[in-house]
């Protein structure tokens, strides 16, 4: 039996923008199968300057439904579960873009965890 199982990542996603859009954001299932919680303090990937966590985010301002998003210093998967990545909920945001990514093709991130773990996953860019 292995001392501590590490995180898994289920599925996942790039969202695909215009060329002159300088940020984007990734979206996928994690699992945490261990017995321990997880915490996700960040990533890296070589396509941008800076991966940040982020939630999505809507308030109402003046009567209007405002969608905004606001960083987060970590993101917790409790033992035996799986947390979402998705709009409306959390992503990664990739932000200064060293060049424009294509449809189809695969982003490297690495993720970092609070215990030490990094998890590299590989994930498609989409036009969704
Ligand atoms: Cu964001």
């Amino acid at each position: 039996m292995a001392a501590f199982a590490q995180p898994a990542l289920l599925s996942g996603w790039v969202r695909l923008v215009p060329p002159v859009v300088k940020d984007t954001a990734a979206y996928f299932t994690l699992e945490n199968p261990g017995n321990a919680a997880l915490r996700l303090v960040g990533a890296e990937t070589p396509v941008a300057q800076r991966v940040s966590l982020h939630r999505d985010q809507r308030e109402v301002r003046g009567g209007q439904v405002v969608l905004g998003m606001r960083p987060l210093p970590y993101v917790d998967i409790p033992p035996r579960s799986k947390v979402e990545f998705r709009p409306g909920k959390y992503h990664l945001m990739l932000e200064g873009l060293k060049r424009p990514l294509k449809a189809g093709e695969k982003v490297e991130l690495t993720l970092r965890f609070a215990d030490g773990t990094r998890l590299k996953v590989s994930l498609p860019v989409e036009m969704r």
